[in-house]
């Protein structure tokens, strides 16, 4: 497929790829781990599309240095990736397990020899299940745990890992994890859910102390926004719009650039104290920008338990997963972040940017997949446009590496640059993945 040519990015920009514990490690018994909530979920009949668990997933803990090898043909900088809570801690609480801190060890010496940055995720949803037991991120002793989970990882780590997440989509986990239950835990609070999200929050800024004690290295947080657009012209549509947008794109951020919480549906902040939005509001080095697509919103029907409505966006192309291909989106997102907090906005970093179709081996095992090719030329082009309007973006990570357990569509989505055959663990690589390499990273 031939795309045009991509503009150049500034010298340094981070080229990378991203994943996440439990969507590739499997292995879910080794070493000491212990049950997080996504395999209590994923082994609930009827939660997951295909039946399937991330019991084996990619196989990537006893293939980790196949994977690394891919990222070094890749050519990217920068891996991100996520570290498992329950094999640091198996019930989220007392000393580490060494030997699920030795995996993530061996994982970042292998990417520091390929000259891969590694970059590390402390929470992508896996939270270990003795913690659920106790409330989860509705009691607010978790935030503490949290806090010190992230203190043993950088005991550990903290000399190595280039960049700190911290949480991992906290909008997506409140939502629907806590409010919709078609995540785990599975808990359908609708607007009850806040406290999931302060608590998150609190243990967010808990850990970046803890993080910067141990470590010289930066700290972020990944965020995934979806910029509104309002459907219809009636104020009660543009109320909804706003009422979305507070919800989706502002609850996280706002607070923790300083601003507090926005007003906004269902945001009782009866769960706050004195002091927390302080500790929440501690300086960021880096803002991750997770993004796949807009959202439609218009006004609700009367007898909806929601403020607004979820409507589908017509005219653009649509993913396996039925997302809209709208690169406009990210372009637009990331100038608005940059209008909307100004000076309180550290720089940001796109940390997950990618598609799903149904990407099918030919006869002679070659994987085709000309429309991620193309969605990824057009996000491309979409950050470079923020760049050239005075946006500080200084890197882009493809979501995702691999093809892997996509959540409650269980292997049904492929966003990898490289597919996996489940059944073998053959990975091969797509044609994505040599235009990324040689049209984008290593023109
Ligand atoms: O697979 C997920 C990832 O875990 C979080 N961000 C969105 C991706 C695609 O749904």
């Amino acid at each position: 497929m031939t795309t045009a040519p991509m503009p150049e990015f500034p010298a340094g920009f981070r080229w990378g790829v991203s994943t996440s514990a439990y969507q590739i490690e499997g292995a879910v018994g080794a070493d000491g781990r212990g049950p997080s909530i996504w395999d209590t979920f994923a082994h609930s009949p009827g939660r997951i599309a295909d039946g399937s668990t991330g019991d084996v997933a990619c196989d990537h803990y006893h293939r980790y240095r196949e994977d690394v090898g891919l990222l070094a043909g890749l050519g990217v900088s920068a891996y991100r990736f996520s570290i498992a809570w329950p094999r640091v801690q198996p019930t989220g609480a007392g000393a580490a397990t060494p030997a699920g801190l030795d995996f993530y060890e061996r994982l970042v010496d292998e990417l520091l020899g390929h000259g891969v940055d590694p970059v590390a995720t402390l929470f992508h949803w896996d939270l270990p299940q003795a913690l659920e037991d106790a409330g989860g991120w509705l009691n607010r002793d978790t935030a503490a745990r949290f806090a010190e989970y992230a203190d043993l990882v950088a005991a550990r780590l903290g000399d190595r890992v280039k960049l700190w997440i911290t949480l991992n989509e906290p909008f997506i986990h409140m939502s629907l994890g806590h409010g919709m239950g078609v995540h785990a835990p599975g808990r359908m609070l609708l607007f009850d859910a806040f406290p999931v999200a302060h608590h998150q929050l609190l243990g967010h800024g808990l850990a970046v102390s803890a993080l910067r004690a141990r470590s010289g290295s930066p700290v972020a947080i990944a965020n995934n926004y979806s910029p509104v657009r309002v459907a219809g012209d009636t104020d009660a549509d543009r109320a909804a719009g706003a009422a979305y947008d507070a919800l989706h794109n502002r609850l996280f951020t706002d607070p923790l650039l300083g601003l507090g919480y926005p007003d906004g549906p269902g945001f009782d902040e009866g769960v706050v104290r004195a002091g927390d939005l302080d500790v929440i509001a501690a300086p960021l080095d880096v803002l991750g920008v997770n993004y796949y697509n807009p959202t439609g919103i218009r006004a609700a029907e009367p007898d909806s338990p929601l403020p607004f409505e979820i409507v589908p966006l017509e005219g653009y192309p649509r993913t396996a997963f039925d997302w809209p291909v709208a690169p406009d989106g990210l372009r637009d997102l990331l100038v608005d972040l940059r209008d909307r907090y100004g000076a309180a906005l550290p720089p940001m970093q796109v940390t997950e940017s990618g598609c799903a179709y149904d990407d099918v081996p030919d006869a002679d095992g070659r994987v085709d997949d000309p429309d991620r090719i193309a969605y990824l030329d057009g996000h491309l082009h979409a950050v470079r446009a923020a760049i050239d309007e005075g946006v500080d973006v200084t890197g882009y990570f493809v979501w995702s590496l691999l093809d892997n357990w996509e959540w409650a569509e269980g292997f049904t989505k492929r966003f990898g640059l490289v597919h996996v055959d489940y059944a073998t663990q053959r990975r091969t690589p797509k044609s994505s993945y040599a235009w990324l390499r040689d049209r984008v990273i290593k023109p």
